[in-house]
């Protein structure tokens, strides 16, 4: 490690240590007043509604120090389940305003699927499949185990139909991995990995039904996605629902179709946690653990471009890989069997100047490449640090021993609430806060980051 690097690492441990508890406490606190009876909102202002996997964030934090909010929180998420598995991305909060968030109820409109629970209460798209991990790491740390064990028990079959769902209905190609029909599936919506996607959509103004945004009431204009990003966002939230939310027909109702590093990866890892938990509960583990050979496959297969040594996602219309250099190229490092020369690969492109920035005060790891001309400090996905993503490349290094950059990526985060506060992103080069104040995954992740043992 070179010497400015050591230099990152104990500017950032510097500030952690006698502040750890107070930050604790301090985190908590916005769990606390962000809850809303049955569920928390990712932010009182900017997202007044539950998220699906918000809330699987929300709760592996919550469940440090309320393990019964943090069950009810995915008992409220999986309640709204559709019938066919599909955990939708938002469950509206029926008594807030509907100025309050666009796209609301209304404009999903997810009684048209024959699949919606109740007419109207969710969104019609999904978002990455982390809960059956989430389950799995509350019930490690669990004081309750015999009321964490019940829990494994109700949660079980549901987290089996959304793993289900995303293998029969979201893989029109055969490839293996699951596709995503809008960049909101994929969680990190105005990322640079899909501009090429939506540049190539060719969009006519009338086929963008007419939609006012909210967010631009509530945050900074230079935070959040462009107008022009949201055009697109909306028309292929309108394809979708108008075709009844039908998955048979994704190659036609789908122009934007593709299976992501970041999505599949996820998957993986919640695969491998169905198998945990199929055998904490005496149920058979096995149809996971051949499906985590398959994915893990599939993801070499698909999704890893040798030539680059880096994972892209792949647009399934053209059967196309596309490059970028972004954050979710590193999320395979959560499949534990990825090879040992991959994990090599993907530690020195993260540790690269590309994602690496060497200089006291700064901060890891940019969202997208600092050397790509697109990379924006400040908005959204486009190159700010998240601590979810942060959070994931935590777990997937320290899963191949890669402990000293897992140790400076969580100093790092850590480092990064201490100054700013639990804001939505952070700048990588001054650490400043930006997006919505008191986010619940930048509270709950740092609670995990602070009480999860070495
Ligand atoms: C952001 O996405 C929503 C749309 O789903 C938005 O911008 O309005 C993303 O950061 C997403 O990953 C997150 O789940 C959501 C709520 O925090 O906000």
């Amino acid at each position: 490690m070179s010497d400015s690097r050591e230099t990152v690492l104990r500017h950032h441990t510097r500030l952690i240590g006698p502040e750890r508890a107070s930050l604790i406490r301090a985190a908590e606190q916005v769990l606390q007043d962000n809850w809303v009876g049955a569920s928390t909102v990712p932010s009182r202002s900017l997202y007044p509604h539950q998220w699906s996997w918000d809330a699987a964030f929300i709760s592996i934090g919550r469940s440090w120090f309320d393990e019964p909010r943090a069950r009810l929180e995915l008992l409220t998420l999986f309640d709204a389940q559709w019938s066919n598995g599909m955990v939708p991305h938002i469950v509206f909060d029926q008594a807030t305003p509907a100025d309050a968030y666009f796209p609301g109820p209304d404009f999903w409109d997810a009684g048209r699927s024959g699949h919606a629970p109740r007419r109207n209460g969710t969104s019609g798209i999904t978002q990455p499949p982390i809960h059956a991990r989430a389950v799995w790491e509350m019930h490690q740390h669990a004081k309750d185990v015999d009321s964490s064990l019940a829990f494994l028990r109700t949660m079980y079959p549901r987290l089996v139909a959304q793993h289900d769902y995303l293998a029969r209905d979201r893989d029109p190609t055969g490839i293996g991995l699951p596709a995503i029909v809008h960049p909101w599936e994929s969680g990190l919506d105005d990322s640079p990995a899909w501009d090429r996607l939506l540049g190539a959509l060719a969009i006519a103004p009338a086929d963008i039904p007419a939609y006012r945004r909210f967010d631009l009431d509530r945050a900074d204009p230079a935070d959040r996605p462009t107008n022009a990003t949201y055009d697109a966002f909306v028309y292929l939230a309108a394809r979708y629902r108008d075709s009844d939310y039908r998955d048979a027909d994704l190659l036609t109702s789908a122009p934007f179709l593709i299976a992501g590093p970041l999505f599949s990866a996820i998957y993986l890892w919640s695969t491998h946690a169905l198998a945990d938990i199929a055998v904490a509960i005496g149920q058979d583990p096995g149809p996971h653990r051949a499906a985590a050979v398959r994915i893990s496959t599939a993801l070499m297969e698909r999704l890893w471009d040798a030539h680059d040594g880096a994972f892209y996602p792949r647009d399934l219309h053209a059967d196309r890989l596309q490059p970028e250099e972004t954050i979710v190229s590193f999320a395979p490092l959560l499949d534990p069997a990825l090879p040992v020369a991959v994990v090599d690969a993907l530690c020195a492109r993260l540790e690269s100047i590309c994602f690496h920035p060497e200089a006291p005060g700064h901060f890891l790891i940019p969202t997208y490449s600092v050397r790509s001309p697109g990379f924006d400090v400040r908005r959204y996905w486009r190159g700010p640090v998240w601590l979810n993503t942060n959070w994931l490349l935590w777990h997937g290094l320290r899963l191949h021993g890669r402990l000293r950059l897992a140790e400076e990526i969580a100093a790092s985060s850590i480092a990064l609430v201490a100054r700013s506060g639990f804001r939505e992103y952070f700048e990588p080069f001054d650490g400043s806060g930006h997006g919505t104040d008191d986010f619940s995954w930048s509270a709950a992740l740092a609670i995990d980051f602070l009480r999860r043992p070495a």
